[in-house]
Parts: C-alpha cells; structure tokens; sequence
C-alpha cells in the first residue's frame, strides 16, 4: 500500500526493518505464533484492499503556527532513558522546556540544589538510602515512560503531570502551575514500574502503577532460581498524599494500564502469564491476559485489615480465583491498554498478535459477579496487522493503532469492529498510513479523556533512519505529527527528538495555567526560608554571611545585575550552603549562580530562593557568576568566593 507520504525513494520499509536484529527476532516470534492470522494480515497488506488506500479527504487545518502566535495544545513528552518531561507545542511541535526529573540537569542545578536532593531523597527506603550513600546520595538515572495529567471528572484539570521511572522503580508527580517536579517516591515490593495512568472519575485520586518484573518478595537474595516464588504487585497511589494506598499481588507480570470513566475498574496487561525469566519462556505461550481490578473490593478488603502488610503497604491477594480481579485472556503478549472517550471500550492491543482486543466496560459488574466468563466481555477483536502497540481515539468513533512491525498507523471503526465481531459481513479498517519508522504509543488531542477532539495525533516513532541529516551511529527518535481532522490522516510534521520519548498528551491549553513568578511562600523552598529566619535572617533583602562552627550559610539576593554579596569569605573544609533569592519580579527574569572550578551550579527562578550545599576543600579565590542571561551587565553579575587555606 502507498500513499501520498511515501518516500519516493524506492527503499523499502521493510528491509530496512530487517537490519535490527531484535525486530527481526519479534517477526519471527510473531510469524511462528501467529499462525493463519498472520498469514491473513500479510495478504491484506499486499493486496491492499481499495478502501484502506489513502486518498483525498485530510484534514484542512494548518500546522503552522507563525513566529510569535501561541499554540493550541501543550504536549507534554515524557524523555525515556533521558529521565525528563519535555513540553512541547502542537502543533508547532516546538520544543518549550525541559523538566528534569529523575534525571540531573546542568542547567537547573537538579540533582544538586538542596530543594531537589530533597524531593530525589525523601521519599526513597531507608535500604535504597544506605545504597546510594557511595553513589552521590542520588539516583543519575531514570527511565521515565508515561506521563499524565490529573484528572477531574473525565478530563484534564491543570492539578499535576504525574509520571513513572522504570529503571529505578519510582513515581513522581510535576506541579501544573510551575511546572517543576515535587514529589518523588520509591514503590516498595515492585521491581521496574512500567505502566502509568490515573483514576478519571471523580478524580485524581489514585495514580496506578504496574511493576513489571518479578521478583522476590522480599528481595534479600535468599531465593534466587525459583521463579515461581517471584512476585508482581499493582500499585494504588493516593496522588494527593503521594504515598502508596494498597497493592495487589497477581500472577503474571504487568505492563500498561489504563483506568475507566466510571472509577471502578483498573486494567493491566500481562505478557508473561508464564512466569518464565527468558524470553523463549515468557513469549511461549500463545495467550496472556489482561488483569481487571474491581477498586471497590480492594478498598474495602484494606479497611477491614484483610491484607498482608509488606514493608508498610497493604497488599491484598489477587491471583486468579480472588475476588479482587478477573484475567481476561488475550492473544499472546498484549502490550498497550487503552480506555476510549465513549467511556465503554477498553482497546488491548496484541504486540506479536496481529489483533486488538475490544472490552466492553458495562459487562465487568457481571463479570465479577460470576454471571458471565471472562471472555464474554469481549466485544471485538479486529485484525490490523503486526505488532499492534497503542491505541488513541478521535472521539468520533474511530481508533488509531499503532503497528509497530509494518511501521504504520491504522485507523479503524469500533463500532464495525462490534459489528463485524457479531459476524456482519464489515471491514472495520478505514486507512493504513505509512510512518516513518517502528512507531510505539500515538496519542491523539484529548484522546484519553472525554473531551477527546479528533484534531491532531502525534506518533512516536523508536527509528528515524533516512528521514533527517545523518548524525552518526546514533540517530534521533522521530515523532510525526498527524492530521486526523478529515477521513483520512495526513502526517503533517517530522520532528526529530532525544531518547526517547514513550508517550505523549495533547492538552488543549485552557486546561493548563502555570505562572510566572513564584510565590514567595511556595512550599518548594520553604525549609530554606524557614532556616533563614532562624538565623535572623530575611532572604528578601539581607545578604549576610552566617558561621556555624565548620558551617558556614551564606545569604545574598540576586536583583539584576547584582548579587547581594560582591564577596565572602570561608575557610578550607567548611561546609558552606548558599542560598540565593531571587528579588526581581519581571516575567521572564530567571538568575543563576555558578561556582568556578567548584562544580557547583544552580537556577533562581523569579522570586525562588534556591539553595546548594557543598566542601569548600579547593583554596583560592573563586569567582561565581550568574549563568542565566539577565540583563545588559549579566557578563558583570558576579563576584569572589575566598577560600581560605587551612593551617598547617
Ligand atoms: S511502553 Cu514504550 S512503546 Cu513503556 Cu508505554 Cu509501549
Ligand atoms: Cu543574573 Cu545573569
């Protein structure tokens, strides 16, 4: 199938494909599993039947957004390995800001101000503590998938962007209003949280995180080649208080998640049902499941105290034959989960099945009840074609699929997926769209919420390829910004971006209002104002230099061009906090202070105080300079650290 995207280069696809040995290993696993349907899907594609061919009938609207005019939509990219939130507009597609935060950040001094170390420590174990004392006391790393906004009845409410780190196991949740993260805490009794969404009715609520690999539970290294006693908990967490409410034990691992309309459902997919630890053992069986949680038993089970408590959670039993869960099965390794804005179908998608599977909300009541089987709430289970991934809606009735192994995107028709699933004689699929090249999650304006509006969709594709100026062994990811507007998508954008975005949301910017200053009682630098003002001290408008014993805190304001302090002195092994606030109150005034040859460095939003601690064992004279541009004399705003040897 072509179509108007096409690269008229005559490469193709597909064999560029096979240069990736473990994509080439997935089509194989998928050819030997997927039998017929495989077979199936493979004909369709070459014989391109004319209703899935694109055509006329794109959308009209225009992507360009000209210099000074604002976008619609905030995007907000999660980073992948990179460990940070990226905003972005749409549909510009032009990169706003970064937010670090699992990540260190030269630039905002993340990692290393006190006010962050604060918010990257706190919320971690005592054990993981102990871990990290010899690794700088902070993670440097995070993996961070999935990020998503509160929700407040069905739709976006501004509140936080709430997002999770794979790699080190962790949850943190980013403040709407300045967009800097403020709460990081560590999921005890889960290994890899994979899988991220958000309660949407009420509200949020509950922040749901799957932990993906299985360990043993508790991880002491007492068990080691018995899998069968490896354990995977689902996570609950009270996103106000940010702490984890209750867990559940399954069988299986977990992968995505995604939460219904009504608030009383939660899904993950599983695509280890087989408790296997290689990939042979865990891709050997032909069906997983997907594990639906009834939110109202856990809660109740965990009020009445009928739970085990593991390092200070509530877990409840929800292997298969509890009353908390039900396993669905799916064709074999469903990857993403998808809840559509109708409210009633929850789209599974196959990853080595060539299907999407659709469930039908309205029959879980039954379901736990014991009156139907699971797979009675089935309601659809289209063929698309290779390796389905994630699902996103236009809330016209139509779904958007990602393929990852036939590197398109196919939108198709859910009500004629119901229909033909009854045995009506209706192709569901409405256009298979090239991409360019293995995409993973797409994500549509407003798809997942209520509000979805059907206007834009941005897909993420893992491999660029040929599509950008080569820039050596390691090439860009690619997100291509799609119109949905009409009946058939057009990709209107390419747009390079650093590993690796997973997922993306397109939030309409009258959800979002962040300010432009700080309050100067904003929580995230309380505890340096409230040591000021132990040491009598006030960060608007004293600069002053406090002794301690060997701790010296040194005050100064920052008003452009000048710190408050042009010099100070301290003695060789002191340890020295600088606290520096930021006086000016014009939009867009940011100050930064950096430390010559001390590795020291940090930004002062408007009217922040910021903080950073460190050994003053270099002796000498040390300039420090504002790093952020400020003003016409920024070169000048400067001034001398003296570090005075010791005495020998
Ligand atoms: S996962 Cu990456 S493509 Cu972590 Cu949401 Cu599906
Ligand atoms: Cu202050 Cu540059």
């Amino acid at each position: 199938m072509r179509d108007e995207n096409e690269k008229p280069t005559g490469i193709d696809r597909r064999h560029l494909l096979g240069g990736t040995a473990k994509v080439a290993a997935l089509a194989g696993l998928t050819g030997a599993i997927g039998g017929a349907g495989a077979v199936a899907v493979g004909d369709s594609l070459l014989g391109a039947s004319p209703a899935h061919a694109a055509s006329a009938g794109g959308g009209k609207q225009s992507a360009e957004v000209k210099p000074g005019d604002l976008d619609e939509y905030y995007v907000f990219h999660s980073g992948g390995h990179s460990g940070e939130v990226r905003i972005m507009g749409a549909p510009s597609m032009r990169e706003l800001m970064r937010i670090p935060v699992f990540t260190r950040c030269s630039a905002t001094g993340w990692g290393q101000t006190n006010e962050s170390r604060k918010i990257l420590t706190e919320g971690l174990s005592e054990n993981t503590r102990e871990f990290l004392k010899t690794r700088g006391g902070v993670y440097q790393n995070g993996d961070l998938h999935h990020p998503h906004m509160s929700f407040t009845d069905g739709t976006y409410d501004g509140r936080y962007i709430f997002c999770n780190d794979k790699a080190n196991s962790r949850v943190a949740r980013i403040r709407g209003d300045i967009m800097k993260t403020d709460k990081i805490i560590e999921i005890p009794n889960a290994s890899a949280i994979h899988g991220l969404r958000l309660q949407k009715y009420p509200r949020t609520g509950y922040v749901f995180a799957n932990g993906e690999q299985r360990v043993p539970t508790p991880n002491d290294g007492k068990i080691l080649d018995e899998p069968k006693k490896y354990r995977s908990h689902f996570s609950a967490i009270d996103g106000d208080a940010m702490k984890v409410a209750w867990q559940v034990w399954v069988d299986g691992n977990l992968d995505n998640t995604d939460a219904d309309y009504q608030g009383k459902y939660v899904f993950s997919t599983c695509y280890n049902s087989e408790e296997g630890v290689t990939t042979a053992e865990m891709t050997a069986k032909e069906q997983d499941w997907v594990v639906v949680f009834n939110i109202k038993r856990i809660e109740q089970a965990v009020k009445d105290g009928k739970v085990e408590v593991i390092n200070g959670v509530p877990v409840v039993d929800g292997r298969h034959g509890s009353p908390f869960t039900r396993y669905i099965p799916i064709p074999n390794s469903p990857h993403g989960v998808n809840t559509a804005p109708d409210g009633i179908h929850v789209t599974v998608n196959g990853k080595l099945s060539p299907t999407v599977t659709v469930l039908d909300v309205r029959r879980l009541d039954d379901l736990f009840d014991d009156k139907i089987k699971p797979r009675d709430v089935v309601v659809a289970e289209p063929q698309l074609g290779l390796g389905p991934l994630h699902t996103a809606y236009d809330g016209r009735g139509n779904a958007y699929t990602t393929l990852f192994l036939d590197s398109q995107v196919v939108k198709w028709n859910l009500d004629k997926a119901v229909r033909a699933f009854k045995g009506e004689k209706v192709d569901p699929i409405v256009q298979k769209l090239d991409v360019h090249y293995q995409p993973g999650h797409l994500h549509s304006s407003m798809g997942q919420t209520k509000e979805a509006d059907g206007k834009w969709l941005i897909v993420l594709n893992k491999f660029s390829k040929d599509r950008f100026l080569n820039v050596g062994p390691l090439k860009p990811e690619n997100d291509q910004l799609i119109d949905i507007s009409g009946d058939q998508m057009k990709i209107v954008h390419d747009g390079p971006t650093f590993a690796e975005p997973h997922d993306t949301l397109i939030v309409h910017r009258s959800k979002v209002n962040p300010v432009n200053a700080y309050r100067r009682d904003d929580p995230s630098f309380a505890d340096a104002v409230k040591q000021a003002k132990a040491d009598g001290v006030d960060p608007e408008s004293d600069s002053k230099v406090i002794r301690d014993g060997d701790k010296v805190r040194v005050y100064m304001t920052a008003l452009a061009p000048a710190f408050g302090l042009e010099e100070f002195t301290v003695k060789q092994g002191d340890e020295v906090t600088i606290y520096v606030t930021n006086m000016d109150d014009v939009d867009d005034l940011t100050h930064g202070f950096t430390v010559t040859n001390y590795g020291v460095a940090m930004e002062v939003g408007p009217q922040a105080t910021a903080s950073v601690t460190f050994t003053a064992d270099r002796p000498g004279v040390h300039w420090y300079y504002c790093q952020w541009f400020c003003h016409a004399l920024h070169m000048e705003m400067g001034g001398r650290m003296l570090v005075e040897p010791r005495a020998v």
